[in-house]
Protein backbone atom coordinates (compact mmCIF):
# COMPACT_ATOMS: atom_id res chain seq x y z
CA UNK A 1 0.00 0.00 0.00
CA UNK A 2 1.86 3.21 -0.88
CA UNK A 3 0.10 6.77 0.03
CA UNK A 4 1.71 9.74 -2.71
CA UNK A 5 1.71 13.04 -1.75
CA UNK A 6 0.60 14.79 -5.73
CA UNK A 7 -0.11 18.48 -6.81
CA UNK A 8 -2.72 19.47 -8.82
CA UNK A 9 -5.79 17.28 -7.97
CA UNK A 10 -8.59 19.96 -8.39
CA UNK A 11 -11.57 18.51 -9.52
CA UNK A 12 -13.24 14.88 -10.12
CA UNK A 13 -12.26 14.65 -13.44
CA UNK A 14 -7.97 14.79 -12.05
CA UNK A 15 -9.74 12.18 -9.49
CA UNK A 16 -11.00 10.07 -12.40
CA UNK A 17 -8.18 9.80 -14.90
CA UNK A 18 -5.76 9.05 -11.61
CA UNK A 19 -7.99 6.15 -10.71
CA UNK A 20 -8.23 5.12 -14.29
CA UNK A 21 -4.26 5.54 -14.69
CA UNK A 22 -3.90 3.36 -11.15
CA UNK A 23 -6.93 0.27 -12.34
CA UNK A 24 -4.56 0.04 -15.53
CA UNK A 25 -1.86 -1.33 -13.48
CA UNK A 26 -3.90 -3.33 -11.24
CA UNK A 27 -7.47 -3.73 -11.70
CA UNK A 28 -8.55 -4.72 -8.53
CA UNK A 29 -6.44 -1.84 -6.31
CA UNK A 30 -8.71 0.04 -4.21
CA UNK A 31 -7.56 3.31 -4.72
CA UNK A 32 -8.26 6.21 -2.57
CA UNK A 33 -8.13 9.98 -3.94
CA UNK A 34 -8.45 12.64 -1.13
CA UNK A 35 -8.58 16.41 -2.66
CA UNK A 36 -8.60 18.35 0.01
CA UNK A 37 -5.08 16.88 1.54
CA UNK A 38 -3.80 16.01 -2.41
CA UNK A 39 -3.09 12.50 -1.90
CA UNK A 40 -3.10 9.28 -3.44
CA UNK A 41 -3.60 6.20 -1.26
CA UNK A 42 -2.99 2.51 -4.02
CA UNK A 43 -3.32 -0.47 -2.29
CA UNK A 44 -3.00 -3.09 -4.57
CA UNK A 45 -0.30 -4.88 -6.77
CA UNK A 46 2.25 -2.69 -8.79
CA UNK A 47 5.84 -1.01 -7.57
CA UNK A 48 5.66 2.16 -6.50
CA UNK A 49 7.82 3.07 -9.24
CA UNK A 50 4.84 2.30 -11.25
CA UNK A 51 2.34 3.99 -9.35
CA UNK A 52 4.31 7.18 -9.23
CA UNK A 53 5.25 6.88 -12.92
CA UNK A 54 1.49 6.28 -13.57
CA UNK A 55 0.42 9.32 -11.91
CA UNK A 56 3.19 11.69 -13.45
CA UNK A 57 2.13 10.26 -17.16
CA UNK A 58 -1.67 11.07 -16.26
CA UNK A 59 -0.17 14.87 -15.65
CA UNK A 60 0.12 14.87 -12.36
CA UNK A 61 3.28 16.23 -10.36
CA UNK A 62 4.09 14.24 -7.37
CA UNK A 63 5.39 15.52 -4.55
CA UNK A 64 6.93 12.42 -2.57
CA UNK A 65 5.96 9.28 -1.18
CA UNK A 66 4.11 9.54 1.93
CA UNK A 67 3.86 6.17 3.19
CA UNK A 68 5.75 3.29 1.23
CU1 LIG B 1 -9.48 18.20 -12.37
Amino acid sequence: MFVIQVKGISCGHCVNAITQALTELDSKAKVQIDKTSQTVRFDGNATQTNVVLAIQESGYEVVGVIKA
